[in-house]
């Protein structure tokens, strides 16, 4: 007879969310982020606990993995650092301190940088644990590369081919908008695809706020919540529970996050930036 604890060893370990201890990202060297990039490109989610930032240097460390975005603030919470514009505030305070009284914000599966036209929408996103508030706050992440290769064979088919179109103004977060903004062409994407710097085989499947090209509202609904529903388990999922000081990596084409909520009105309060890191995009330092 099987147990649980046999089912559990049989699962393939969790690939994402893998620690690299003893990196100082303060001093981090161009040398030391081709190390750090490989594990990014491996695991998709890293985390480096113990680290000591401000906010130059999350824009320095951006920086070093690509070209860094700079977002207009509509679409940066309208919480910029004052010191550093590029690094967004990701806080239920204002720049004044007040608590925004039940916050929510990005608490669904998402892609950061879906809205870009490719090859830009290679976002990495640094983001680092300033104020950890005393309950919920975890950030959820999702594999779409162990997704992908355990997918129902005939979900798989139907998605061969589909691309999602994205519309920045259709997202919720973005609101602030407006609807003749011309910085942001609708952007296509592969829902499934392999990585440009990999070759991994990943998913792209945007989530409520895109569409898939050639198909109605409906139609597209239905398909990105099956495999949003796939993903949405175990053992694809990886919640990360902040420590103060701990300094989180991901790559927006192999993963997906969502903010967990449940902070309530406790202060909660990161840091967070982005780079282009496609391999065309990457500036020569
Ligand atoms: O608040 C979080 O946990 C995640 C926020 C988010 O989606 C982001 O920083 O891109
Ligand atoms: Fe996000």
């Amino acid at each position: 007879m099987s147990t649980t604890a046999d089912a559990k060893q049989q699962q393939p370990p969790r690939r994402i969310g893998h620690v690299l201890e003893g990196i100082d990202m303060k001093t981090l060297t161009p040398e030391g982020a081709e190390k750090v990039r490989e594990a990014v490109l491996k695991y998709s989610v890293v985390v480096l606990p113990k680290q000591d930032l401000e906010e130059e240097d999350m824009a320095r460390i951006a920086e070093l993995f690509g070209a860094p975005v700079d977002l207009p603030s509509e679409m940066a919470f309208g919480h910029q650092a004052k010191s550093q514009p590029r690094v967004t505030v990701v806080s239920n305070m204002r720049p004044d301190g007040t608590i925004i009284p039940n916050n929510k914000a990005a608490e669904y599966w998402h892609q950061d940088g879906n809205f870009w036209v490719a090859p830009r929408e290679y976002v990495m996103n640094f983001l680092y644990s300033v104020i950890v508030p005393e309950e919920g706050g975890d950030t959820g992440f999702a594999d779409t590369v162990l997704a992908l290769q355990q997918m129902d064979p005939e979900l798989r088919k139907e998605l061969e081919g589909l691309q999602i179109e994205v519309d920045a103004r259709k997202i919720p977060d973005f609101s602030s908008l407006k609807e003749d903004d011309e910085r942001f062409p609708v952007a296509l994407h592969s829902i499934i695809f392999n990585h440009d710097e990999s070759g991994i085989e990943s998913l792209y499947p945007g989530n409520g706020n895109v569409t898939i090209k050639g198909k109605t509202k409906e139609e597209s609904r239905d398909i990105i919540g099956r495999v949003l529903a796939h993903l949405d388990r175990e053992p694809y999922v990886y919640y990360h529970k902040w420590t103060k000081g701990d300094l989180v990596l991901w790559d927006n084409k192999t993963c997906m996050h969502r903010s967990m909520g449940g902070y309530g009105n406790h202060p909660r309060k990161l840091f967070r930036t982005q780079c282009f890191h496609h391999p065309n995009l990457r500036t020569q330092s």
